[in-house]
């Protein structure tokens, strides 16, 4: 039987009853508000009279975003509880698990409310200097710290084993890499976009191309992946040596192609480019185009510096890496294309596109459909300069 559901009401009861949670906050003094904005999840910003706070996040028994006619295992909690304890022992820049209760698919997480959502600050034109590139670094030292490299091929096999994701993997299968190229009821662009993605749903080259990457998703594990590192799920606070950045929300984690995560994140970056360009900031679009290559250095060092630690350097020389890395640039730009395509065209999209006004969205949403095509067709012989003039050109 499902486990009830926690409410503003029970979730003061609910946290006197857990011994790893009544000694931070008073659950006698509890104000809650209920803050999902998420497509799934249930999610509680709790305070007590002292200022101490923390959220809890309980996984629902169906996709939030739609109800209970999509039905959805709330085993997705244990799978974000692992990934967020895996990509925690290699990087500061995850969002502190506090405590998770299997039975009730609850997680207790830090409270990041000082922070804001990245992809707001994107919208409302705030600063990104360093943000895509940090999380950059993350991608590789979650790539290097959960990947065979570190932890030992037996031990890499039995933790992809226990990381198994079907259900969720099937929501990604199904919204990034499927609807957007065939097209499906779940599809839809304003009337503006539709003979642009017409063009595009009738090119083969574009078609086969999301399908290899479909393929590359479904049958690499490389590491363990956030599975879903969009600029709505990272929160950021501050600038410069005071930035702080922390990704959340990994219940799509799974064992996947690494260039999966960046992939979507410089598509997200793309997102906010074409919005910045749509609006009349040239400059601003063109800082965020660059993001895709400062990032992509960024990982690059990172990799180095994770791949000096590796358990058996005499197994794995130097050549394998160099080997490796245009392995990953090739499966991130396919992957941005996929994320490209599905933000503007399937379910979930964005903000940075969906609040544009008519004439604004027509020539951005086209821009990231273009884009789509060159990310994927191209991903093979792409270069930082081309996808640069391509974005702008869009
Ligand atoms: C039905 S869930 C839709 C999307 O929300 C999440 O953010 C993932 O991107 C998923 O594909
Ligand atoms: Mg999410």
């Amino acid at each position: 039987m499902a486990e009830p559901v926690l409410t503003t009401a029970s979730v003061p009861g609910y946290i006197a009853g857990r011994a790893a949670l009544r000694g931070l906050v008073d659950p006698e003094t509890l104000s809650v508000s209920e803050v999902g904005d998420g497509n799934l999840n249930l999610v509680f910003r709790c305070a007590d009279g002292a200022g101490r706070r923390l959220v809890l996040k309980q996984a629902l028994p169906y996709v939030r975003l739609v109800g209970p006619d999509w039905p959805m295992t709330e085993e997705r909690a244990t799978r974000e509880a692992g990934a967020i304890q895996a990509h925690s022992a290699v990087s500061g820049d995850v969002c502190r698990l506090i405590d998770f209760d299997a039975v009730r698919h609850v997680l207790a997480l830090e409270d990041l409310s000082d922070h804001e959502v990245f992809r707001n600050r994107l919208n409302d034109g705030g600063p990104h200097a360093e943000i895509a590139e940090r999380l950059a670094e993350y991608v590789a030292d979650v790539a290097f710290g959960t990947s065979f490299l570190t932890v030992g091929e037996e031990e890499f096999r039995r933790r992809a084993a226990a990381a198994a994701n079907p259900e969720l993997c099937a929501i990604t299968e199904d919204l990034i890499l499927t609807e957007p190229y065939l097209g499906a009821e779940r599809n839809s662009v304003r009337p503006s976009l539709e003979p642009v993605l017409a063009a595009l749903q009738a090119d083969a080259s574009w078609l086969a191309a999301a399908m290899a990457m479909k393929r590359r998703f479904l049958t690499t594990q490389e590491a363990l992946l956030h599975g879903d590192l969009h600029t709505g799920s990272v929160f950021v606070r501050g600038t410069g040596a005071e930035l702080s950045v922390k990704a959340f929300d990994s219940e799509f984690a799974c064992y996947g192609p690494v260039g999966f995560d960046l992939g979507l994140l410089w598509s997200n970056m793309l997102f906010a480019g074409v919005r910045a360009a749509a609006l009349g900031e040239p400059d601003r679009a063109r800082s965020l185009f660059g993001t895709v290559e400062s990032s992509w250095q960024r990982f690059v060092a990172r990799s180095w510096h994770r791949w000096a630690l590796r358990r058996e350097p005499a197994k794995y020389p130097d050549p394998y890496l160099v080997g490796w890395l245009p392995e990953i640039l090739r499966d991130s730009f396919g992957f941005a294309g996929c994320e490209a395509a599905r933000r503007t065209i399937g379910l979930a999209k964005v903000s940075d596109l969906e609040t544009l006004d008519d004439d604004a969205y027509e020539v951005a949403g086209a821009a990231m459909l273009r884009l789509s095509r060159t990310l994927l067709v191209e991903r093979g012989t792409l270069t930082f300069d081309g996808l640069c003039e391509a974005a702008l050109r869009a």
